[in-house]
């Protein structure tokens, strides 16, 4: 509905508020209640001190609905109407005086996307496209991460797809070229599998020297159960041709990207080996609901233990070939470009590394003397976790207790209860092993884009 600021003003000696019935008139009036009966919705109200003036924003469906509900201000004083916006609006629009907010239909309305990671207390890093991460204490808790608090990485707008039209297609080198709709994919044999999704450029913001790319904390990175079809059980119905080794994952977003005139797709391959290696899914559910256009709807791919660069949302083709993917977001980004003795090294940028985070305490807390837990999750794209050690104060690293069920592709919970014997400051550091012997480095080595980075997670409290 549309927005509006209502200001409303009359002169002193005519305020309403100082005759005891037309102020208690007024004051239900401008009740919620009272106002959704005249079809208002009031987000705020507020009267500055001494002034006489009144400031009301609210939403209606039109000026004119708007317009009756204030007869009662207007009888009273004067009253200005203007159209308003929300902030998410101007700032994803481009600025206040931007005219052009309305957007192409195929996209989600990056004011509502934006909106709605605010509400759910994302960090927005960017909204065209939308980037947001979720705050590591919020992490504490359930297994999986409720899903309007799962980060967001977006390279280009969010298409908002029409499921009832929306097809997968499978083509290249297959016996068989498919066309599923939504309904035939859900009749396949479904699977749902706990998959933690992290950005390769997690915690990117802590490299020194700086690097390029979207300024992330530690917070993109999160978990949840997704449901959909075996990636393996479509291909095994298309019928894969001899000599098919590569497969291509195109999403339906595109844009500009640097060094690029003109627009790239969002497009990723694996070979089959690693398809079958990982258990790829082609997953519609999220945490039991339907996928949101933000995390891909109506289908995305979910790579178990990669990093989430390789989990293409908004799926709408797979290509079977012989060659491997010479797409942009494959060749040209998502590279770790290390510098090694003077030689630039490089390799993709695939399995999730080793790592912890504290989650408990926050950073700054103040912890009272006594018993207290330090509370976090790991994961490894390698593996399940083997173990977590956590030092206090630069001291002996002790084991922590693993909590809850292994699961390969899955962050895992750890605790450690200690006693806190001293106050003053409380540096807290957890390290990560996981059952392939990967454990984690102090400093993650310096990459050219930032990629990768597992520095052993730390924590400054204080102890009162
Ligand atoms: N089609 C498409 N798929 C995509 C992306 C994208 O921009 N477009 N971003 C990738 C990256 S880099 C990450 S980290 C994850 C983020 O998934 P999420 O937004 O559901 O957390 O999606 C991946 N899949
Ligand atoms: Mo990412």
């Amino acid at each position: 509905m549309p927005l509006f600021i209502v200001r409303h003003q009359h002169s002193p000696g005519t305020c309403p508020a100082r005759d005891p019935a037309k102020g208690v008139n007024l004051l239900n009036h401008l009740s919620r209640a009272s106002a959704a009966r005249h079809g208002v919705l009031i987000k705020a109200e507020a009267v500055a001190r001494g002034s006489h003036s009144l400031l009301v924003i609210a939403e209606a469906a039109d000026e004119r609905v708007l317009g009756a509900y204030l007869a009662p201000f207007r009888e009273a004083g004067q009253v200005e109407v203007t159209m308003a916006t929300s902030w998410a609006a101007v700032v994803s629009g481009g600025g206040c005086d931007a005219s052009a907010m309305d957007v192409c239909a195929a996209l989600l309305d990056p004011a509502d996307a934006c909106q709605d990671a605010i509400e759910a207390g994302l960090l927005i890093h960017r909204v065209h496209p939308l980037n947001g991460e979720t705050s590591v204490p919020d992490l504490a808790g359930g297994a999986v991460m409720p899903n309007g608090r799962f980060y967001l990485r977006n390279h280009f707008d969010i298409p908002s797809l029409d499921g009832d039209a929306y097809r997968l297609s499978v083509g290249g080198l297959v016996e068989r070229p498919l066309s599923l709709c939504v309904r035939e994919l859900h009749n396949l044999h479904a699977e749902s599998l706990v998959v933690t999704l992290e950005c390769a450029g997690n915690g990117r913001s802590f490299f020194d020297p700086a690097v390029p790319g979207e300024p992330w904390g530690l917070g993109a990175v999160s978990t949840a159960e997704w449901t959909g079809v075996p990636l393996m059980e479509v291909l095994e119905r298309a019928g894969l041709q001899s000599g098919a080794t590569e497969l291509t994952f195109r999403g339906a977003d595109s844009g500009l990207d640097d060094g690029h005139g003109t627009p790239v797709r969002f497009e990723r391959g694996l070979s089959l080996d690693q398809v079958r290696e990982t258990g790829a899914l082609l997953a519609y559910e999220m945490n039991g609901e339907p996928l949101s256009s933000p995390h891909g709807y109506p289908l995305r791919l979910i790579v178990p233990g990669w990093y989430a660069v390789a989990s293409v949302k908004w799926l709408t083709e797979i290509v079977v070939t012989d060659q491997p993917c010479k797409a942009h977001y494959q060749t040209e980004k998502y590279w770790f470009h290390w510098v090694r003795n003077g030689h630039d090294e490089r390799a993709p940028v695939e399995l999730m590394n080793v790592r912890a985070l504290i989650s408990s305490p926050d950073e700054g807390e103040n912890l009272p003397l006594g018993e207290t837990a330090i509370r976090g999750v790991a994961w490894s794209g390698a593996g399940s976790i083997s173990r977590v050690d956590v030092s206090l104060n630069g001291g002996p690293w002790r084991e922590a207790r693993l909590l809850g069920e292994r699961r390969p592709s899955s962050w895992q919970w750890w605790e450690l209860i200690t006693r806190l014997e001293q106050t003053g400051p409380l540096i807290v550091r957890a390290r990560a092993t996981d059952m392939a012997g990967r454990t984690q480095p102090e400093r993650a080595e310096w990459n050219r884009l930032g990629y990768g980075n597992n520095s052993i997670h730390s924590v400054a409290a204080h102890v009162t």
